[in-house]
């Protein structure tokens, strides 16, 4: 057996995490049992490239009961939790991870995953892909498919396949409403509210909380926020967007407008300087920043040392700017993604939707990936419909389905006329 993780004897606590996952992921629970006995994946080799976390392991558990072989790398060198790490080495898989490995580290470790010959890959981000085109396009051909779990990678696999240079059918997992929907709306919603508590402590419950971007991460937090009795703010530039979030019950301004009444600002927008030095100088005294947008540009960092007197940190990702014009403005996790730097990013149940729907897209590729092109593809509206009524059936929720007269109603152009 063949692995390299921070320390085999971490074992014993990754297995209570991955235990507490599997208790929190009924659906892929399920999908385990269902086909420990039929192993649509017997005769495959799964390399994956995923952040290597407890639920994570629960999908590596999954591929291997439903017969895979299985050979995994961490796709960020500060996501891997090493007690996992180590506890799915212990189980048997070949896996290549620990926190804070280095560049070359990295690829090395991916490298590692392709020794057994993939016939499927699975991806966050697309590195596992690239590497193979770049490195090993050999092995390209006994490639059947691969999936994709995120937007970037999704993304670059699309601009390969418009250059002709994808060499194999890649299923793009991230585009299913049950994974994107359910990551950006409750996922980032609840952890992003979790990162704000786990940094201040502040009461939500009065204040004024303004949320920058009404997309999906904005609207999740902004209604979690409202739900702990904030008075939620949002600001927008796209005229639709500012419309449902005030049809929606929200307060909508300008920043220029918020950041003189706003006791806590998160930014959701995808976009950079969001908050900027003229913001900055208006906010009042204690406000609160932080992010939970894609990237750590949204709030200009350099703006605000600028206006700094002085900066220290309070408590753990909660940092004190002390402004020359006397206020104090506090910054959490340095303006990076507050629901990963300050708390732990999405709850097991919201990746339990992610995860299933890599595992059933990895089936689909074994089963049909030979006649599928070089191309991206989408999750199939069936697969979406299905998970969703698995996660309601997991929580014992019945819903109604319409009686033959009424499918009948419903394809007749002559009703109601
Ligand atoms: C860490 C994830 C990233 C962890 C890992 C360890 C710990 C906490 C870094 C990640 C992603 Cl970049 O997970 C969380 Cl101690 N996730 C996904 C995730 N989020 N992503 C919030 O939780 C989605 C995303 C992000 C950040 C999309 C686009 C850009 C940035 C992997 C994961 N999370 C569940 C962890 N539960 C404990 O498995």
């Amino acid at each position: 057996m063949e692995y390299k993780v921070k320390d085999i004897k971490l074992a014993d606590s990754g297995r209570l995490k991955i235990e507490w996952a599997e208790s929190r992921m009924p659906v892929l629970m399920h999908l385990m049992e269902k086909y420990r006995k039929e192993k649509p994946l017997k005769g495959q080799k799964v390399a994956g490239c995923l952040h290597v976390t407890k639920e994570t392991a629960v999908l590596i558990k999954t591929l291997a009961v439903s017969g895979a072989e299985v050979s995994w790398s961490g796709c960020n060198p500060l996501s891997t939790q090493d007690d996992v790490a180590a506890a799915i080495a212990d189980e048997g898989t070949p896996i290549f991870a620990w926190h804070g490995m280095n560049v070359d580290e990295f690829y090395w470790a991916i490298d590692a995953t392709l020794e057994f010959e993939p016939t499927l890959t699975l991806d966050d981000g697309a590195d596992l892909i690239n590497r193979i085109h770049q490195k090993r396009p050999d092995l390209a051909k006994k490639v059947i498919a691969g999936t994709e779990e995120t937007t970037t990678g999704v993304h670059r696999l699309r601009a390969m396949a418009k250059a002709g240079e994808l060499l194999y059918p890649v299923i793009a997992v991230n585009d299913a409403e049950t994974k994107w929907d359910f990551d950006n709306v409750y996922g980032t919603g609840q952890s992003s509210i979790d990162g704000i508590l786990r940094s201040t402590s502040v009461l939500l419950a009065g204040k004024k909380f303004v949320v920058a971007g009404y997309g999906h991460c904005g609207r999740g937090t902004a209604s979690r926020a409202r739900g702990m009795g904030a008075q939620v703010i949002v600001t927008e530039i796209n005229p639709l967007q500012a419309l449902k979030a005030m049809l929606d019950g929200f307060e909508v301004m300008k920043m220029d407008e918020a950041a003189a009444v706003g006791d806590i600002f998160i930014t959701a927008t995808g976009m950079k300087d969001i908050l900027v030095r003229r913001h900055f100088e208006m906010m009042k005294d204690g406000a609160i920043v932080c992010n939970t947008g894609h990237y750590d540009c949204e709030i200009n960092l350099n703006d605000l040392a600028a206006l700094k007197d002085e900066v220290r940190e309070i408590r753990p990702n909660n940092e004190e700017y002390r402004l020359k014009n006397g206020r104090k403005i506090f910054l959490l996790a340095k303006g990076r993604l507050v629901n990963l730097a300050g708390a732990e990013g999405h709850p097991s149940e919201v990746m339990d939707m992610s995860f299933a729907n890599q595992f059933l897209a990895l089936i689909r590729c074994a089963r049909e990936g030979r006649d599928l092109d070089a191309a991206v593809h989408d999750v199939p509206v069936e697969q979406d419909l299905d998970l969703a009524r698995l996660k309601l059936d997991t929580l014992g929720i019945g819903i109604d389905s319409l009686t033959p007269e009424q499918e009948k109603y419903n394809d007749d152009y002559l009703a109601g006329t």
